[in-house]
């Protein structure tokens, strides 16, 4: 019998979207447990002892363990998938693609589209109104780095879907909630009509 994953989440983040979207497209089965980060939920002393010391989803559990990380959690999901390359250097290139998400698109997209979204601009400290436009951008760099590495490619790494694609997809395709404008990037919108194209694909509300 497969082992249980139990996915600890918000269901508004693309770094938990990253799992679930894993999930779908290889056919593997993921309870889901919610916790509410604005109610700080995932920093109680439980959360802290017993899922993640860093006080922060998504978390897989596979069985009685526990892998942090949305990258890490994903990589566990697609094990032995053809989301995974064979070929070593295609699986160190699908790494640094997921590295670079983390260093260079994530802090930039995702965390202006939590500050605007979710805290709201008149929330925000004073800290936070200064990076804005730096990680502001940091995210127009990143996504233009995108759009020059698709002329040509249909996805990130060689010839075929990887999770290098999964994992940069989560919150490119929500970039407009903080107000970047995906169509300055054709090559990149058209990869992202690839990947809702997969079999299995599933949204980020699903
Ligand atoms: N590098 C981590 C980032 C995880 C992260 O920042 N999670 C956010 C939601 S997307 C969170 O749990 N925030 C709640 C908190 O920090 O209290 C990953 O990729 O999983």
């Amino acid at each position: 019998m497969a082992e249980q994953l139990i996915l600890h989440e918000y269901s508004a983040s693309g770094n938990c979207y990253k799992v679930r979207l894993t999930s779908a497209l290889v056919g593997r089965r993921l309870e889901r447990r919610e916790y509410d980060i604005m109610k700080g939920e995932t920093r109680t002393p439980e959360f802290l002892a017993n899922v993640n010391a860093n006080g922060r989803i998504p978390v897989l559990q596979v069985g009685d363990r526990f892998i942090p990380e949305s990258n890490a959690a994903s990589f566990y999901v697609a094990e032995g998938s053809p989301l995974i390359p064979a070929d070593p250097f295609d699986r160190a290139d699908m790494l640094r693609w997921m590295f670079w998400e983390q260093y260079n698109h994530e802090p930039n997209v995702a965390t202006l589209r939590f500050w605007m979204r979710w805290v709201g601009a008149d929330k925000l400290s004073e800290l936070q109104r200064l990076q804005m436009p730096v990680k502001r951008d940091a995210g127009v760099a990143a996504l233009e780095l995108m759009d020059r590495h698709l002329a040509g490619r249909e996805w990130f790494v060689g010839a075929a879907p990887s999770l290098a694609d999964i994992c940069l997809f989560a919150y490119t395709h929500v970039a407009g909630d903080a107000d970047f404008q995906l169509d300055l990037y054709p090559n990149v919108t058209g990869w992202m009509e690839r990947i809702e194209g997969l079999p299995g694909y599933v949204p980020m509300t699903a």
